[in-house]
């Protein structure tokens, strides 16, 4: 069994049911179980001019190996109708395998941690509702990328469950 944290985004088509139904599904994963999630969040859109979006993590205990999952996160998000038109660009439902236990991959579909993880206030604020004390597989402690890392019109609109 390891322990994945899956980032959840959204920026169209009612975004904020978009991650609640995402949250469902990743319940349903096989051979999976969703430990927790985090609260839901607002935040201003990274890249391209386009609407803002909700964003929120989840905590996984799963027996999938990481490129299964990742194939079982693709698959939810082919279900929310998601079309990849703009590298950064608006989306239904994003799903990014944001850390899997302690593991460092580096495939051509498959890059853990996340490459972007360290930087955006939209990630780290959501894992350090599920896991305060988290770190990284490099030892890193979350509490010190949070504190180099501004809000930047982050807003929790909800409480972690
Ligand atoms: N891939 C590699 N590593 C991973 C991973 N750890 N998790 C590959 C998930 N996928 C991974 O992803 C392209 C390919 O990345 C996949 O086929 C997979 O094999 P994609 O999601 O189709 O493409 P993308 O989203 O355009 O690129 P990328 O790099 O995933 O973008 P991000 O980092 O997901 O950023 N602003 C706000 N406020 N909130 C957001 O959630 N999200 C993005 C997208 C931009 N701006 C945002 C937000
Ligand atoms: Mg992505």
């Amino acid at each position: 069994m390891a322990l994945a944290y899956i980032g959840l985004g959204s920026n169209l088509e009612s975004p904020l049911a978009q991650v609640k139904r995402a949250f469902d599904e990743l319940a349903e994963i096989p051979n999976t179980s969703l430990l927790a999630r985090s609260a839901i969040y607002s935040s201003r859109a990274v890249g391209p001019e386009q609407p803002d979006y909700i964003n929120a993590a989840a905590l996984l205990d799963t027996r999938l190996a990481p490129l299964a999952l990742l194939d079982a996160l693709q698959a939810i998000e082919q279900a929310h109708q998601r079309v990849r038109i703009q590298h950064w660009g608006p989306r239904t439902l994003d799903l990014d395998l944001l850390l899997y236990g302690d593991e460092i991959i580096g495939e051509e579909r498959l890059t853990v941690p996340h490459p972007y993880l360290t930087q955006r206030s939209f990630v780290l604020y959501p894992l350090a509702d599920i896991t305060p004390n988290l770190q990284l597989p490099d030892g890193t402690p979350l509490a010190d990328l949070l504190s180099r890392c501004p809000a930047d019109g982050l807003q929790r609109l909800s409480s972690p469950a």
